[in-house]
């Protein structure tokens, strides 16, 4: 090899070198410290959270972060839905940034790691890459996005599918809460809440994304593996179905006169149901939210409105799994009138092999047991994926337990997912 050669291996490994120090610069005491200050905003009996995207949980969880962002000086934006930006400065302000990030929000009864892990071990990268002096080419950028959840304002991955241009601000200014409050309202105050930062544009280049998130699934705990390198996110079909009635008195009427939102929604559950069933139990079914009207026990319900959420990681599979929710409703439905809204379409997405390489590459140099798996959950890295190459970092969560208040995950653990996440958005930064 040439003297040029040499000193490029050289180079490489001085700059591996650098990387491993910005690496071991993350403090696992900071990141658990600043879990369990993001955990006492939203908390619930259990060791739980419940912060609502885009409520007053989730600005004061925005105005802390801007508050250690703040700190260590990096320039903070946010967009016009509310997804908040936190940038170091790179060599070349023109070159497309390095992207990490996860969601601020939680389901009703969530757990302490969901999305605030990945915000906080990007938040612990760049304070690590700072704290090392290390100066990258590119510039590196935290986003909070906002709504990744979809508990409160359907659906999910709200905040990145706007982003990056999968659908528009305006397709979910009208959706509304249980409450009754509409997305358009609880966005301004939201926006509102932090006057004072720069704007952020929709779907500004960037040159890689990565997302550091608990597994919420057991498979590394089984295993004894500290690091999940994942390949990539099964695919998701939501609905809102809607059955529609008319109330009556549940004494009066007899049962051949009436148009029983409830019961035909039952029907229409339990047809979905039996089609979703599948002996290898890959099939995800769900029905996790229902509103009757009027919810009264001695009134026949004039409206019921429902959820569905299937999942399944094989193309062609959620495909003829979405296709067929509505002419089996129509099936199953009797006495009522139905409406049927599609809210999610996400086909499963394979992550980079590049990103997968460099994330699978740190684990292994930084002496981390590590393998390879798929995601059953879905993340705004679904999103990400569509725009620039994108991979994700897993940790171990206790019992692979989540969207539950007993969620647990190891301080070390956390730091060693953070000290991947480092090395790896270093890598990518200079490429
Ligand atoms: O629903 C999901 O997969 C994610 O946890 N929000
Ligand atoms: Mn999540
Ligand atoms: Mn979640």
């Amino acid at each position: 090899m040439g003297q040029g050669g040499a000193r490029g291996q050289r180079e490489n490994r001085m700059m591996r070198e650098a990387h491993r120090e910005a690496a071991e610069r993350v403090s696992q005491a900071r990141l658990w410290q600043r879990h369990m200050a993001m955990a006492r905003i939203g908390a619930i009996a259990g060791n739980g959270v419940n912060r609502p995207a885009l409520s007053d949980e989730d600005i004061a969880a925005r105005r802390l972060l801007i508050e250690w962002a703040r700190a260590k000086r990096f320039e903070i934006g946010v967009d016009a839905i509310g997804n908040l930006f936190v940038r170091r400065a790179g060599l070349d302000p023109t070159a497309a940034p390095v992207m990490t990030g996860s969601h601020m929000d939680s389901q009703p009864r969530g757990g302490r790691f969901d999305g605030i892990y990945g915000v906080l071990a990007g938040l612990e990268a760049l304070e690590a890459i700072d704290e090392a002096g290390v100066v990258t080419r590119r510039p590196i950028e935290l986003v909070a996005w906002t709504n990744e959840e979809g508990g409160r304002f359907q659906p999910c991955t709200m905040g990145s599918s706007v982003y990056t241009g999968a659908r528009k601000v305006e397709d979910f200014l009208d959706v509304t809460d249980n409450e009754g409050t509409v997305l358009r309202e609880a966005l301004a105050r939201t926006l509102a809440a932090t006057p004072e930062l720069r704007e952020h544009n929709f779907n500004a280049p960037a040159a890689a994304y990565v997302e550091a998130h608990i597994e919420q699934g057991p498979l590394l705990e089984q295993q004894g593996k500290t690091i999940g390198v994942v390949t990539g996110i099964q695919g998701l079909r939501w609905f809102n179905v809607e059955v529609f009635g008319k109330t009556d008195h549940a004494g009066t009427t007899p049962l051949a006169l009436r148009q029983d939102a409830l019961r035909d929604a039952i029907a229409i559950i339990d047809t979905l149901a039996r089609f979703a069933r599948d002996p290898s139990d890959v099939v995800r079914f769900t029905v996790g939210r229902m509103l009757v009207t009027p919810n009264s026990p001695n009134s026949v319900a004039s409206h019921v409105l429902f959820s569905v959420d299937l999942r399944h990681p094989d193309p062609a599979t959620i495909d003829r799994l979405g296709r067929s929710v509505e002419p089996l409703a129509r099936d199953a439905v009797r006495q009522c009138t139905l409406k049927v809204t599609p809210t999610l379409h996400d086909d499963p997405c394979v992550f980079d092999a590049g990103v997968v390489a460099e994330i699978e590459g740190c684990a292994q140099a930084l002496g981390l047991s590590h393998m390879r798996l798929p995601s059953g959950a879905s993340h705004d890295a679904m999103y990400m994926a569509r725009v620039c190459p994108t991979g994700m970092i897993f940790v171990p969560c206790e019992q692979g337990i989540s969207h539950n208040e007993a969620e647990n995950a190891k301080p070390a653990d956390l730091a060693a997912g953070a000290r991947v996440l480092t090395a790896a958005l270093l890598a990518l930064a200079d490429q």
